[in-house]
């Protein structure tokens, strides 16, 4: 199948008021003065610093929805303990010791699969609708955008328990919208250096400085639940603090991406998700970027 034959994913165009506080946040007009002005500071602190924050965008009752589908898939999460490079890639003795590309850091964590969310979900929903599309679209100056192809990691749940820790990486996607679900007691903080690589500048040295500890351009977010998170995964080398106490840190994350062919290579979808499926190996060769991953 080739990009013109894929068949289009079916938006849904419900204003999504039972999900999001349209009230403050009239997302359903693009054209309403309130929406305009949320637009354009979103793409000023999106160019500023890497990341957009919306603050009480869900409705509580969303939120405990989404927090009860998450609870209840509990014994169906895919935990993973592995190890892997901030790309997700192998080993290449071709690099210095030192290079990025063979810095492995040690990761354990865990996704409610995006194929297994219940079909009624607000989640569900959230990935099906036009009007956060667009709003996202908006938000990040690129249009079109697509939802992302890949079944599995498009918009999961990432649950992390005590002592979990998602190091520094790259996403396979190129934007990712997050929502605090549920809140750990502490640490789960969102780190992340702001466009430290573009399409056409991996800059290796910046990761490595930031890989090895550095601090310059590394931003901390303290999420809320309840909060919309917008950033640049794909271009924002980003990492989640160690979850530490008795409560998981539960986020949804939907991903979105300017090339809908795209998926995640199967090295990324079985460390991640658990499994590659016949998707991943049929488009492995077919990325929009020349990055490493
Ligand atoms: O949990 C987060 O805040 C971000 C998770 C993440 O970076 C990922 O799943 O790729
Ligand atoms: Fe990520």
């Amino acid at each position: 199948m080739n990009i013109a034959t894929q068949p289009t994913k079916i938006m849904k165009t419900d204003p999504m008021g039972h999900i999001f506080d349209l009230e403050n946040y009239p997302i359903d007009d693009l054209n309403d003065p309130k929406t305009a002005k949320l637009i354009a500071r979103c793409r000023q602190e999106l160019d500023a610093v890497g990341c957009a924050v919306i603050r009480n965008f869900v409705r509580p009752k969303s939120l405990e929805r989404m927090r009860q589908e998450a609870e209840s898939k509990m014994d169906q999460v895919y935990w993973s303990q592995d190890s892997h490079t901030p790309y997700m890639t192998k080993d290449d003795a071709s690099f210095p010791q030192e290079h990025p590309k063979r810095f492995f850091q040690d990761r354990s964590s865990g996704f409610v699969n995006s194929d297994i969310l219940n079909e009624d979900s607000d989640l569900n929903q959230i990935y099906d609708s036009q009007v956060m599309l667009d709003f996202v679209s908006s938000c990040i100056g690129v249009s079109p955008i697509y939802c992302w192809a890949d079944p599995l990691g498009n918009h999961p749940y990432s649950i992390m328990g005590e002592g979990n820790y998602f190091p520094w990486h790259f996403d396979g996607n190129d934007f990712t919208v997050s929502i605090l679900v549920e809140e750990p007691e502490k640490g789960g903080e969102f780190e992340y250096a702001p466009d430290i690589r573009n399409t056409e500048a991996e800059n290796f040295d910046k990761v490595q400085a930031v890989l090895e500890g550095g601090r310059e351009g590394v931003h901390t977010l303290p999420l809320r639940p309840g909060d919309m998170q917008l950033f640049k995964g794909r271009f924002s080398l980003h990492r989640v603090t160690k979850v530490k106490g008795r409560k998981k840190r539960i986020i949804a994350l939907p991903t979105y991406v300017v090339d809908p062919y795209t998926v995640n290579r199967p090295e990324r979808a079985k460390q991640f998700y658990g499994r590659a499926l016949p998707i991943h190996f049929e488009r492995e060769a077919h990325r929009s970027d020349k990055l490493t991953d």
